[in-house]
């Protein structure tokens, strides 16, 4: 049966994805990365010695903070061993095509000398404005930028949860025009940022939001054509999120998938998406004692060929120290990332989900707009037999490692469709590509 559709004012405004180049590139960057920096960065998971298990960026609200003193952290903000061009090295290193980076996260402290607020960088000792740095120096390594702004925002007097009284309503009307503002002021200061990553818009207040909200999108969008919004930014009128009141994704790409990976294509219903992920189990600002199981190398690589093999960008998040420096750590799983990628990016940037059947060995990924396939293998089987399932009417014309193209593959026919790849060798100590090239059998 059709299921009836409700007529929305503030619903989604197109079905089906984007189609221009601003969007094509988004879609072909693969990997990215995510830097949370600010003034949590400062205690770093830690108060008065003692240790705090949740979030480092969200210190302020857990119990025994005093907010008043939280908030003065802004008189001791001055990171001497701030670097941008050192970051943005780090992230081309890694491989990254593009990085998100707060500019004010939930504390709402800016990193940009805000006309709006005095809560800002530009009233700390260290008084430069590092929004500016960051994506001047990203801009300059070639890796794009898009600015995570939170719109619930703990230090502004006229912040509410929710809306329950007159008063409360007053109050947020001149919340909303500061929102508005500063990010009028963000697009205007930063021109060549290609979008926004919006947090913290899950609250009653913002939800009922929906025709201000809609009415700012358009705002953005007209000021900075091709800018690239997610599904965070605003709800339909009937406060339904992410996805309207008719099921159709709100936003350029689906930013529900935070710290968690699709199953299966099915589960993205045809859409773009992005996987945010930390490197430890919850933690996005600096904390000085990761906890929990910190993933390794390897395992982020897996992550990374997972999503693109669904058709999404993987975003792996870095917390750099209160200092600005970045802890050795992350410097490390980028190098080894970076390593990884050097040799097999070729699978990863401008790649898309193939259509091929998933195997237990690892991931297809497919160069869009080509016959070319990549088999980026993570588990050997015993027999070293790779299983291949093409979809009906495909031929593998060539089959070759990436990292050594005269390494060259007979795939046996095991039966229609169904190849077996057999490896020389069974033993591998990192994850590598294989290129299957095809053709449309007549
Ligand atoms: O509360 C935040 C959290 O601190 C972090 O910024 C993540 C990143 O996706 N977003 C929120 C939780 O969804």
């Amino acid at each position: 049966a059709v299921k009836e559709q409700i007529t929305l004012l503030h619903g989604s405004h197109r079905v089906g994805k984007r189609s221009d180049a601003a969007m094509e590139k988004w879609r072909g960057y693969g990997l990215g990365q995510f830097i949370h920096w600010g003034l949590y960065a400062i205690p770093g998971g830690a108060w008065n010695g003692k240790q705090y298990n949740g979030a480092a960026e969200w210190i302020r609200s857990w119990n025994g903070i005093p907010k008043s003193t939280y908030d003065s952290l802004n008189y001791s903000f001055n990171p001497t061993a701030f670097d941008a061009k050192a970051w943005a090295k780090t992230a081309r290193q890694m491989g990254a095509k593009y990085v998100t980076f707060t500019t004010k996260h939930h504390d709402g402290f800016c990193l940009w000398p805000s006309k709006y607020t005095k809560y800002t960088v530009k009233n700390s000792p260290y008084k430069k404005d590092i929004v500016k740095a960051v994506v001047d120096a990203y801009d300059q390594e070639g890796i794009d930028v898009i600015l995570y702004f939170s719109v619930m925002d703990w230090n502004h007097p006229d912040w509410r949860y929710d809306l329950k009284t007159k008063e409360d309503s007053i109050a947020f009307e001149r919340f909303k025009k500061f929102t508005r503002n500063q990010l009028i002021e963000l697009l205007t200061n930063y021109p060549t940022v290609k979008g926004l990553w919006f947090d913290g818009t899950w609250d009653k207040s913002w939800v009922k939001q929906a025709a201000f909200a809609d009415e700012l999108e358009t705002e953005m969008r007209k000021l900075r054509p091709g800018l690239i919004i997610g599904s965070r930014f605003r709800a339909d009128e009937n406060g339904k999120r992410h996805f309207d009141s008719n099921g159709v994704l709100m936003g350029d790409y689906e930013q529900g998938w935070e710290r968690k990976i699709p199953a299966k294509i099915e589960d993205v219903h045809g859409n773009d998406w992005d996987c945010v992920m930390t490197v430890p189990e919850n933690q996005w600002g600096y904390n000085a004692a990761w906890n929990g199981h910190i993933k390794t190398g390897n395992e982020l690589i897996e992550m990374t060929a997972r999503c693109v093999s669904m058709g999404g960008n993987f975003v792996l998040n870095f917390g750099p120290k209160g200092d600005g420096s970045i802890r050795q750590e992350e410097i490390k799983l980028a190098t080894e990332i970076g390593d990884w990628m050097k040799i097999n990016q070729e699978a990863i940037y401008n790649c898309e989900y193939a259509g091929y059947e998933k195997q237990d060995w690892g991931y297809f990924t497919k160069k869009s707009g080509t016959d070319k396939i990549y088999m980026v293998v993570f588990n050997v089987p015993v027999s070293a037999a790779l299983r291949i399932k093409t979809p009906p009417k495909t031929i593998i014309k060539k089959a070759y490692l990436l990292a050594d193209t005269q390494e060259v593959f007979s795939p046996e026919e095991i039966s229609g469709d169904e190849y077996f790849l057999h490896l020389k060798k069974r033993e591998q100590s990192k994850p590598f590509v294989i290129v299957l090239e095809t053709a449309k059998a007549e």
